[in-house]
């Protein structure tokens, strides 16, 4: 049998799943190869040559041979590749890109950091965790006054600024506090309507598969994820 078209490299973030979002809605042949994050898989050099950045997800397309790292850019590739969740016309395709940016650039980090200070900072910083639970939620309430009058991000249709978004808005109260728990109408029924759809399930699924249980972080792995710097770049782990 033929190999997958799709080679992803992954592991169950929310940055991956946005991947695994698009591959299931669009019913592609992929294969995954895990990348465990707490163990220093994405310091392997075979893994580096695709990915430079040491973070997942990362794409190979077999059948060109284009590799690419970043989700942002992966969901573009394979949104035009395919033809699929990215309007064809103009003002539907920036509408659509502009919001993938507005994700990548900000509500992805933005609450990536949240997360970072409440729940994994060795100690609680009360300046860093009002910065970036502040930021999480006032881009959460952008989104929430954008999905006021329109089923889904960039208008009508379910497309790739949808699939970016969606992973880091449904954990909005768990990274985000309290605050964010029930406060934003509008994105709780978009999240509702995503949440519903049978390839969001297949793709969350995934992460109940045993190679990506990892259980509790030990203090090798936070040391791993949490003190990279320069010096871990050039001598390729950390
Ligand atoms: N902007 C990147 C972020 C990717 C990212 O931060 N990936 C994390 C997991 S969600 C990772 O691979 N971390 C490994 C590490 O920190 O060494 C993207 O969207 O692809």
């Amino acid at each position: 049998m033929a190999e997958p078209r799709y080679e992803l490299h992954y592991w169950p973030t929310p940055n991956g799943h946005k991947v695994t979002l698009f591959l299931e809605e669009a019913g592609l042949p992929y294969e995954l190869v895990p990348v465990n994050i707490r163990k220093g898989d994405q310091f392997r050099p075979e893994f580096l040559r695709i990915a430079p950045n040491n973070r997942m997800p990362a794409l190979v397309d077999r059948k060109t041979g284009q590799s690419l790292f970043e989700s942002g850019a992966i969901l573009l590739y394979l949104a035009e590749t395919h033809g699929l969740f990215l309007p064809g016309e103009p003002a539907g395709r920036w509408e659509t890109i502009q919001w993938l940016f507005w994700q990548m650039a900000g509500l992805g980090p933005m609450m990536g950091q949240a997360g970072h200070f409440r729940v994994y900072a060795p100690e609680p910083i009360p300046y860093a965790i009002t910065r970036y639970t502040g930021e999480s939620l006032r881009l959460l309430a952008v989104l929430d006054r954008r999905l006021a009058d329109r089923p889904f991000v960039a208008g009508e249709a379910y497309t790739i600024a949808d699939m970016a978004a969606f992973p880091w808005a449904k954990l909005g109260a768990r990274i985000a506090g309290e605050e964010a728990a029930g406060s934003f109408p509008h994105l709780d029924a978009w999240v509702a309507r995503i949440s519903d759809r049978p390839a969001t399930a297949r793709a969350y699924a995934i992460a109940d598969r045993p190679e990506y249980q990892a259980g509790d972080m030990t203090e090798e792995e936070r040391q791993r994820l949490f003190h990279q710097s320069a010096a871990t770049v050039r001598s390729g782990s950390a």
